[in-house]
């Protein structure tokens, strides 16, 4: 019925008594016209068998997973949370609640940014799903679980073969009574680059139709001007909450570091609260927050606006608990954290500790410790299937302070350094990407400006480049493509402005522009697009998947011909979507509520003399054979 409901005709009011007899392809489910989803199954877990998964170079076939136990999710209704009042009360008494609650509320981002941070975004929806509900009904006293935004939209097609439309909804159905809360790179939304401002507004007004609730929203430069507009659709087009963003880097206590002062922070603090701003967050994506300055600040800021505080941060220093420790007793409202097993390093603080030390302080807020370690034990065995994409990170490390590479980008650069073959160089690129901010005029490092830092860190590093070569033969270098945008002026404007010279090198003959980069690009007429997208794929395609394939054209287009091939494999184990089954190995598949298959393994034939392998299933017990092409 999802499709019914999400198709534009039935919902602008216009369809007629025909309708779903016009549309019998409604209620089919999306990219699955086949009937036997099984079949296209057991391809993709042939095609694993024999030339391996793509995403994963290297794996330990002698592995043995542990089985994750998936806490008990009590049998009563969902307990009021934070959605519900939000509501109950709307937009502006919610705020006054918040403001004056006394406890420190939490949010969960074991579901976003935790595994963004931690093993690179590939987090499945298997793995979320089995506990979203239960965690729903054990913690209604969070303030909210960020789920969606950030690198999640793209890699969940590109990589997972899942719809990031689809996650949020089932997310959203398993948590109806907790604010939902996503991150959104203002005017990129949740892409790298700037789009058409009706572009953004109906991804805005799309995203809370299918469950966002809270919008974080931040621009990579800190630049407020490409954060108005968005902030202005929240408000405008929708119930939700627009939390906007100062992302915090440097550190003002410290004399060596003067370009970001405190006055710079309660500055834009003011002039977000002014653009429309419901909450302010404090963005530390690299974890430079140390705890005397965040005791500040948050100090300072509570004088100067009047809206509720949420502080979000990286534990990559591993001493990011002592920074909320000083900022709840600085009066913030709400801390970002994550269930133990997927908190510090490169994520969030730990959340089951900062329970059990507030415990009996004044600003407790009492969770069910026992549960949260429960559902951590569950992550701890899931963390494990995913192990080829952590990072090398072993314990905390100071190095951070040193060269402010945040968190979400730090569990991608190695992966990105080996695939240029610089793995053995990790250090040097550590090195040049501290050597590029201080080239580029120290800049807020955040996506999409930290790619653009981490890329030229890559050039210079495989080019055995300085600094002083770059200023020296700047003018016969070819700069990364996005070095260009950025001093372009596409992802909007730097504080202090850009370096000049280093500007003309990266540009030689071309003008920078200094106006939003959204504001040059031509509105998109939705409709039409909609249209030719429908009749490029097929006519199920929605609103959503336009968005989508705005987006992200290319992976979108890869993630349909990908669905439409091997069908629905987010339905399948994370076990045997990542490694080859095992001979007589079974998976239990369910395919819809109360049906499940299972798919047995049975062996795999040589290679016959056009390189196909013939690889045996049984599926409920009865044979059936696939073959494959081995790549080998
Ligand atoms: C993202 O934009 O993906 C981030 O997590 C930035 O911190
Ligand atoms: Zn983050």
């Amino acid at each position: 019925l999802t499709n019914v409901m999400s198709n534009e005709t039935f919902r602008s009011g216009a369809a007629t008594v025909n309708f779903i007899q016009e549309n019998p392809h409604l209620l089919v489910p999306r990219y699955e016209y086949s009937k036997d989803r099984a079949t296209k199954l057991i391809k993709y877990l042939a095609e694993v068998k024999v030339n391996g998964h793509p995403d994963i170079k290297k794996f330990d076939s002698e592995k043995e997973f542990r089985k994750p136990i998936v806490p008990i999710s009590p049998n009563i209704p969902f307990p009021k949370g934070t959605k519900d009042l939000l509501t109950e009360l709307g937009r502006d008494k919610f705020i006054d609640f918040i403001k004056n609650e006394k406890k420190i509320l939490y949010t969960d981002t074991t579901f976003r940014d935790a595994h963004q941070s931690l093993f690179a975004t590939r987090l499945r929806n298997y793995d979320i799903l089995k506990v979203a509900e239960g965690m729903a009904k054990n913690f209604p006293e969070l303030f909210s679980f960020e789920v969606w935004g950030g690198a999640t939209f793209d890699v969940t097609m590109r990589f997972l073969h899942e719809d990031p439309w689809e996650r949020l909804r089932k997310i959203r159905k398993a948590i109806p009574n907790v604010l939902l809360q996503m991150l959104f790179r203002g005017s990129n939304a949740v892409g790298y680059s700037a789009y058409p401002d009706n572009v953004i507004e109906e991804f805005i007004i799309k995203s809370a139709e299918n469950g966002i609730d809270v919008f974080r929203i931040f621009d990579s430069l800190n630049w407020i001007e490409g954060m108005k507009q968005s902030i202005k659709i929240v408000n405008e087009k929708t119930n939700a909450i627009a939390e906007a963003c100062i992302c915090f880097t440097g550190d003002f206590l410290d004399p060596e570091k003067p370009k970001y002062s405190l006055d710079y922070y309660i500055n834009l603090a003011k002039e977000l609260e002014q653009a429309g701003a419901h909450m302010l967050a404090i963005k530390d994506m690299a974890g430079l927050l140390k705890p005397y300055t965040a005791q500040v600040l948050i100090t300072e800021l509570k004088k100067y606006i009047n809206i509720p505080i949420h502080l979000h941060t990286h534990d990559t220093s591993s001493i990011q608990s002592t920074t909320y420790l000083k900022a709840i007793e600085a009066g913030v409202d709400v801390v970002d954290v994550a269930l133990a097993s997927m908190s510090g390093l490169t994520s969030q603080p730990n959340f089951n500790s900062l329970v059990a030390v507030l415990k009996g302080q004044q600003r407790e807020n009492p969770i069910n410790l026992n549960k949260l370690n429960e559902y951590s034990n569950y992550f701890e065995a899931v963390r494990d299937y995913y192990y080829p994409f952590e990072s090398e990170l072993k314990a905390g490390t100071a190095e951070v302070y040193d060269h402010e590479i945040p968190g979400g980008q730090y569990s991608n650069l190695l992966p990105q350094a080996r695939g240029l073959g610089l793995e053995d160089k990790f250090e040097t690129i550590k090195y040049n990407y501290k050597v590029v901010n201080q080239l580029f005029g120290d800049i807020v490092k955040v996506t999409p400006s930290s790619k653009v830092v981490g890329d030229m860190a890559l050039f210079m590093t495989s080019n055995n480049l300085t600094a002083e070569d770059v200023l020296e033969k700047g003018e016969s270098l070819a700069f990364p493509e996005s070095v260009k945008q950025l001093f372009r002026g596409d992802l909007g404007q730097p504080y202090g402005g850009f370096p000049e010279r280093l500007q003309k090198l990266v540009l030689k003959n071309e003008q920078p522009y200094t106006d939003r980069a959204n504001a040059h690009l031509k509105p998109v007429d939705l409709n039409t697009e909609l249209l030719s997208l429908q009749q490029k794929f097929d006519t199920s395609l929605t609103m959503e998947d336009l968005l989508s394939y705005i987006m992200f054209p290319k992976v979108f287009e890869d993630f349909y011909t990908f669905r439409k091939y091997f069908g629905g494999v987010e339905k399948l184990p994370t076990p045997s979507f990542y490694y080859p089954l095992q001979p007589n190995e079974e998976i239990i598949v369910n395919l819809d509520k109360g049906k499940n298959i299972i798919i047995k393994f049975r062996y795999m034939g040589a290679p016959n003399e056009d390189g196909f392998r013939e690889v045996f299933f049984q599926i409920n017990g009865q044979t059936r054979n696939v073959l494959v092409k081995d790549n080998a």
